[in-house]
């Protein structure tokens, strides 16, 4: 490991270890290394597809059959993914738990952890349950800002309902139906041109402006309004962590960029697991 990288991951670790609020955001990249294809990397592609041509309403308005068929393909490839090492060592940082002793060495300050996610692919609910454990049967769940895969809701009446083990994609008659209204299902997730859940922006927001650091991990920090979310965490006093093998956007604003992998860089961040110094 490079000594700046070294140098990078000790200020980010310290940074977070200090900071009594933290607000997470993520993206495809945290679920890269579980095998889940990112969006607008070398993966990022289906057939010959780009997310933004078919994760909008307009798509679905004109093939619901082959956008049906992306997402059945999707479910059926995260259904056998499982959550990696930076997964599990947010979920575990996220529990609720003491702080180090503040600096006057009085009584140890919770520590309140909000997660934001941009990804539908349900790993962070699976990691969070596992290290919650059977005792806590309400554990601190992410926020799924753009909603979820493994839920459907009806085009027309917005009844919700849980997505079904596979979908027969092969003609529009055979895609799944409202039981209440008979119009086409669709999958629970934000597409573009959408708006957001007003009260989950709004949970994550309040969350980002109240936060002493924003650790923002695989994220090209493109799509609007998640992308925001770091930046009000620096607008109101706080900083930035990001951890990406790429240069983003964010980079030049962030207090600290951990240029490794997710799987890598979180389980030393949020653990010490592994930190020479
Ligand atoms: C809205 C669900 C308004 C569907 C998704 C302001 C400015 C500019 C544009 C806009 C703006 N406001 C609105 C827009 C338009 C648009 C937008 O932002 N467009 C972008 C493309 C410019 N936003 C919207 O339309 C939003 N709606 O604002 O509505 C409105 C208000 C009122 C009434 C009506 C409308 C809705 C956006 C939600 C779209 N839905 N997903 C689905 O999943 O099928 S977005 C989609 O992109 C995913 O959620 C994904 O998570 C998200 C962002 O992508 P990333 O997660 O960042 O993934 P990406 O592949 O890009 O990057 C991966 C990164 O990981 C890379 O940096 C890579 O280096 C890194 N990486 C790789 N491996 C690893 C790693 N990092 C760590 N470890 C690794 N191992
Ligand atoms: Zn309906």
């Amino acid at each position: 490991m490079s000594g700046d990288l070294q140098k990078e991951i000790a200020r980010a670790r310290d940074l977070l270890a200090g900071a009594r609020r933290v607000v997470v955001l993520t993206g495809a990249g945290i679920s890269a290394e579980s095998g889940v294809p990112t969006f607008r990397g070398g993966g990022g592609l289906w057939r010959s597809f780009r997310a933004e041509d078919l994760a909008t309403p307009q798509a679905f308005a004109r093939d619901p059959r082959l956008v049906w068929e992306w997402y059945a393909w999707r479910r059926s490839l995260v259904s056998r993914c499982v959550p990696n090492a930076g997964h599990a060592a947010l979920a575990r940082f996220a529990l609720e738990r003491p702080a180090a002793p503040g600096a006057s060495g009085g009584a140890p300050s919770i520590r309140t952890v909000t997660v934001v996610t941009q990804n539908v692919d349900g790993l962070h609910e699976r990691a969070a349950r596992e290290a919650a454990g059977a005792s806590d049967p309400a554990p601190a769940l992410p926020l799924e800002i753009h909603g979820s895969l493994f839920r459907d809701r009806c085009s027309r009446c917005g009844r919700g309902s849980p997505a079904p083990a596979t979908v027969d994609t092969s003609r529009v008659e055979t895609l799944p139906r409202c039981a209440s209204c008979g119009a086409l299902l669709r999958p629970a997730v934000i597409w573009f041109g959408e708006a957001l859940e007003a009260g989950v922006v709004a949970r994550a927001f309040s969350a980002a402006r109240a936060a002493d650091a924003c650790l923002v991990v695989g994220t090209s920090t493109l799509v609007h309004p998640a992308a925001s979310l770091p930046i009000v965490t620096l607008e109101h006093g706080g900083s930035v962590v990001e951890v990406n093998p790429e240069v983003t956007p964010l980079s030049e604003l962030a207090s600290v960029s951990v240029r490794q992998n997710a799987g890598d860089a979180l389980p030393v961040l949020l653990a010490g697991e592994g930190l020479r110094v």
